[in-house]
């Protein structure tokens, strides 16, 4: 079933409809003509291609080794930045201005004067040196059906996605929102848009129909790309009907592209576009757009600690650099080497690790479209024998749920190709750090515990780039990447000096991967990333600095939760509960769980007439938050209550919640400002009852 790389050959018939629009001969294969391929002839010639493992060689003029190159990054942050955009990115202006940023005014712009196109930077370029080199292997869910897709192959998809876009009206600016699960179409989708100058907004394909349409919504999308079905650990989900049902409540929504992943026949609306048949009719060849560095690239929501997702906002030039140089050395990524990222296209470790920086660097990156015990907990490790995975890059929730399965399921495989371990999303605990290191990477493969956001763009702190055999601490993210200066703040907004001591992470320089505003809202923008301590990025997350002074994360410092890596906020899910008609308010908290990382845990008060079991009401519950959000907001837990704790003014004391469910009686803390003491105590025993 495998399909292999060559081109033409037509695939299994289940796949046919999906792989043959993809499959077609090749017109022409070198894509990168006219004014593009001069350029990019200059810049082979100048060596911008030759793929750089360790930091001296990538033309930092002349400093070497990490501490002299992170000294460099910080002290001289223009020439250091000025020197990677020119030796990574390949341009068809050139910059002059290398940043313009005043944090305290949430300004950012790096290279802003330059113009290139990203869709060039992760296709045509490498196109023009190795053809035939494999770009993408899509590691379906059906195991043992991986596809793979070269250089040219996919430079081709993009283009004829690009042209159907252009023709159907798409044009520079507008933006795209694209509801599919992680496989090449989607990747070619968002890079189409890339090239045409088009913004995408990727929506994880476990989003409800009402999640899909708010994002859809404040996108102001008028084009949606998605599937017929989606296909995750044998279940068939039903996206195009989601999408149906998500664009009733989006006027702005003018066609829909339906892709086929399975047979299955959908119904199609005077609206929707049969994506592969109209793709048959372009050309393979598509004009890039030449794009400034401060265009909006991307947007992606993620959760924050109140009201609605927001929006962030990528640009061009900045994060493709940032997320390709962080690809390249935190992984320590080699030329030719198999990058398995297992992440969602829909989070920005999708964007950033599977996508925009394993291409930009050339390299051939796994789609994983499965779980990780789907048909069996050695899916992964099978997969990395498959494909021969070199640096494999996962989430410590799965890390949790697979050491649970024991050994074996890892021994049964060979993975003598890894080389580098990554986990990225939470916080991950000694024990999966040490089964990671020691049972799957056999205490050869350093471990990379990565922190980073959607706010960030790429990873900012990592073990690595290290110097050779330094030393790598479990469970800590240690080391700031070049050009990163994190700094722990107090809680009077003083910046602490020592070491050994926690605070608020914040950052006290910008970098080029960090976001440029939340979509139609700058204000809050600066409200939550600048306002609380000016003239610094506030991460939201505090952290702990060693007497060596490396760094660990110790965990949000909001009312965001983390949930098996997905960010959510209590709000979003007390906004649900609370529409139920039986409900009166609600108080939703995270705690922590073995598997999950942190579960979620609500505390609801009924109105005073609802007579329903409580049983069937925390069933139904739970159903509205999977139905409204997505299944991983569902609360675990529903604890009911006569009322909350609240302070005279009406705020609920979610600090006393919090400590009610960690069983820390004896640090409630001061209940002085509580409005009824009384309220704590049956919030107590309703707990202990629930257990
Ligand atoms: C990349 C990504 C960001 C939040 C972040 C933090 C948590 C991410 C972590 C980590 C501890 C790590 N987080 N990586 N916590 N150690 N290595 O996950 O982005 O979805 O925006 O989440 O995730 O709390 O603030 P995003």
């Amino acid at each position: 079933q495998t399909v292999g790389n060559d081109p033409g050959r037509v695939a299994c018939a289940e796949l046919s409809s999906w792989v043959n629009a993809m499959w077609l001969p090749a017109k022409c294969a070198a894509a990168g003509r006219g004014v593009w391929a001069s350029r990019l002839c200059v810049l082979r010639r100048s060596g911008s291609n030759t793929a750089a493992f360790m930091p001296e060689a990538a033309g930092f003029g002349g400093v070497s080794g990490r501490a002299a190159l992170q000294d460099f990054s910080l002290s001289d942050g223009d020439s250091f930045w000025a020197a990677a955009a020119r030796h990574r990115l390949s341009w068809s202006r050139p910059f002059r201005t290398v940043r313009d940023c005043d944090l305290s005014r949430g300004r950012i712009k790096w290279f802003e004067d330059g113009e290139l196109n990203v869709s060039v930077n992760c296709l045509d370029r490498h196109v023009h040196t190795c053809p035939e080199r494999v770009a993408l292997i899509w590691e379906r869910d059906e195991r043992g059906s991986e596809v793979r897709y070269t250089y040219r192959e996919l430079l081709e998809m993009t283009c004829r996605v690009g042209n159907l876009l252009r023709r159907r009206g798409v044009k520079k600016g507008d933006c795209v929102t694209i509801y599919m699960p992680t496989c090449p179409l989607a990747v070619a989708s968002m890079l189409a848009c890339a090239r045409i100058g088009a913004a995408h907004n990727v929506v994880f394909a476990g989003f409800s129909a009402e999640a899909l349409a708010e994002r859809i919504r404040d996108a102001q999308s008028s084009t949606v790309i998605t599937v017929n079905q989606g296909v995750r650990g044998g279940k068939v989900t039903e996206l195009k009907k989601t999408v149906d049902a998500a664009v009733q409540s989006c006027p702005t929504v003018q066609q829909v592209f339906v892709a086929m992943r399975t047979e299955k026949p959908v119904t199609m609306t005077a609206r929707d576009v049969a994506m592969e048949e109209e793709m048959l009719k372009e050309d393979v060849v598509c004009e890039p757009a030449a794009m400034s560095s401060e265009d909006i690239l991307f947007l992606l929501y993620t959760s924050g600690s109140t009201g609605k997702p927001k929006g962030l906002v990528h640009t061009q030039a900045g994060y493709l650099l940032y997320a390709a140089l962080t690809h390249r050395y935190v992984f320590s990524y080699q030329d030719g080497d198999v990058f398995g990222c297992v992440a969602d296209i829909g989070w920005i470790t999708g964007h950033s690790y599977t996508v925009y920086g394993p291409l930009a660097n050339g390299a051939t990156t796994v789609l994983f479209e499965s779980t990780p015990v789907y048909p069996d907990p050695g899916r992964y490790w099978d997969m990395v024998e498959r494909l021969k995975i070199n640096q494999f890059y996962g989430a410590p929730t799965a890390i949790r749920l697979l050491l649970r399965y024991g050994d074996q399921w890892v021994n049964k495989y060979d993975r003598s190709s890894l080389k580098t371990l990554g986990s990225v999303g939470e916080p991950i605990n000694t024990e999966a750090w040490e089964w990671y290191h020691r049972v799957v990477g056999e205490g050869r493969c350093p471990v990379v515990d990565t922190w980073w956001q959607t706010e960030t763009g790429g990873i900012c702190i990592a073990p690595k780039p290290s110097e050779p055999d330094a030393e790598i601490v479990p469970g800590m993210a240690m080391r700031p990447f070049f050009g990163i200066k994190p700094v722990l703040m107090d809680a009077e907004g003083k910046v602490l000096t020592t070491n050994n001591t926690s605070g608020a992470l914040c950052m006290a320089q910008p970098w080029p991967g960090m976001a440029r505003t939340i979509h139609n809202d700058h204000q809050r923008f600066i409200e939550t990333y600048f306002r609380p301590y000016p003239g610094y990025f506030f991460t939201g997350d505090g952290a702990y600095r060693s007497k060596e002074g490396y760094y660990q994360i110790t965990g949000r410092l909001d009312d965001v939760i983390n949930v098996s890596g997905h960010r959510i906020g209590t709000a979003e899910i007390e906004d649900v509960v609370n529409q139920c008609p039986a409900v009166a308010e609600s108080a939703v908290i995270g705690y922590s769980h073995s598997i999950k990382g942190e579960a979620v845990y609500a505390f609801v008060v009924l109105k005073k007439d609802v007579n329903v079991p409580e049983a069937e009401l925390s069933k139904e519950l739970k159903s509205i938050v999977s139905e409204k959000i997505a299944k991983y907001a569902s609360p675990d837990l529903i604890q009911f209550v006569k009322r909350l704790p609240k302070t005279r003014s009406g705020k609920i004391m979610r600090r006393v919640l919090r400590k009610v469910v960690e069983s820390d009686l004896d640090s409630l803390g001061d209940l002085s400002t509580l409005d009824d003491p009384t309220a704590v105590q049956e919030i107590i025993q309703g707990h202990q009852e629930l257990l």
